[in-house]
């Protein structure tokens, strides 16, 4: 394999299979539903978004199913669930189980797993579900032949574009700029190993389309506010063995998931890899992870009941304290841990 093929994820060939499986199953439902994660961020709304528009482009019903109260909602897919509102159809699993008929399929974007998904207990619904995903699979990974998951890709986004590409959909400057957004985010800001040529290449054909890098950043929160917090969180840092950066914030004071994230973004640039651990509310800890590659951190994140792909990884974990999840992580990341796999099955039991 040359470089160049190894940095890019899609094969044209599987790409065209995909296209024709979609297209068929699209056509032959009735109608399309589309979903992705809870607390949805801005590569999950851009690839729920850009797979409507297939639906719409095969003139086929379709919504996009979202369950998360307004509240919840970040500032930047906030503004975009507003800016589409006319043009696309947003519903809850309240509003799907009035509508559903007995030949509808499900489209879940940036998710594969079921437990992340708001439509969780209608899975089995669906007479077809189809992934499209970059994140890893695990046993908690929805069983379904139609899967377009691609865990070295930089984001759903991206992967969605590329499909739009194929379909020879026309869209304008708005979703492109949601795309480009999408793809901005997961990589942060390019920085990510995931972005890769292939990355590049979509995001050219999203800049031809108008999209704007500079729009696209406003999107997301870049506060200073939000700095703010995500430097406060991170100052308590200490680096291990390996350049590991772990960092455990308070365990009374609650904090939000996008901050915990984006800690974990920052601290990455100092190190391998990179643990936040933050309390979410009375009952939960949320642990964020990066890495540039060397650990698969989604194997980290397994080991506490999380998942995630070899870059990005995160888990909850109900009933413990911030420090008590800082020391199974320090325990976890020992070098020897990834000298000798066994030891990882071992400590899990
Ligand atoms: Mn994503």
């Amino acid at each position: 394999m040359t470089n160049n093929e190894k940095k890019k994820h899609i094969k044209e060939a599987e790409l065209k299979d995909f296209k024709a499986k979609i297209k068929a199953k699209i056509e032959n439902s009735n109608q399309v539903f589309i979903t992705t994660h809870k607390n949805p961020d801005l590569d999950a709304i851009a690839s729920a978004l850009g797979v409507s528009l297939i639906a719409k482009k095969l003139k086929k019903k379709n919504y996009i199913i979202m369950d998360d109260s307004i509240d919840n909602i970040n500032t930047g897919v906030l503004s975009i669930i507003d800016a589409i509102s006319n043009d696309f159809e947003i519903i809850t699993t309240a509003m799907y189980n009035e509508i559903k008929s007995n030949n509808d399929i499900l489209f879940i974007t940036d998710a594969n797993k079921s437990n992340l998904v708001s439509c969780e207990s209608y899975l089995q619904d669906f007479k077809s579900i189809i992934i499209i995903d970059h994140h890893n699979q695990d046993s908690k990974t929805i069983k379904t032949f139609n899967k377009f998951i691609y865990p070295g890709s930089s984001s759903a986004s991206e992967l969605v574009t590329a499909i739009l590409e194929a379909f020879k959909i026309n869209y304008g400057t708005a979703i492109a700029n949601y795309l480009l957004a999408g793809i901005i985010l997961d990589t942060n800001s390019f920085r990510s190993e995931t972005s890769t040529s292939q990355t590049l290449t979509i995001v050219n054909t999203l800049l031809d389309k108008g999209a704007n890098r500079k729009y696209a950043d406003t999107l997301i929160d870049k506060t200073f506010a939000t700095e703010v917090k995500v430097n406060d969180l991170i100052r308590p840092t200490s680096f291990y063995n390996y350049r590991v950066a772990i960092c455990c914030g308070s365990n009374e004071e609650k904090i939000s998931p996008e901050i915990i994230a984006k800690a974990a973004d920052k601290l990455k640039e100092f190190a391998d890899i990179s643990c936040v651990v933050g309390r979410l509310d009375d009952n939960t800890i949320s642990v964020s992870a990066r890495s540039n590659g060397k650990i698969d951190v989604s194997k980290v994140m397994q080991l506490l009941g999380g998942g995630g792909d070899t870059f990005r990884g995160a888990t909850k974990i109900k009933g413990e304290t911030t420090d008590e999840v800082q020391k199974k992580l320090i325990k976890i990341l020992k070098p020897s841990y990834y000298i000798e796999e066994k030891e990882l099955k071992d400590e899990k039991d």
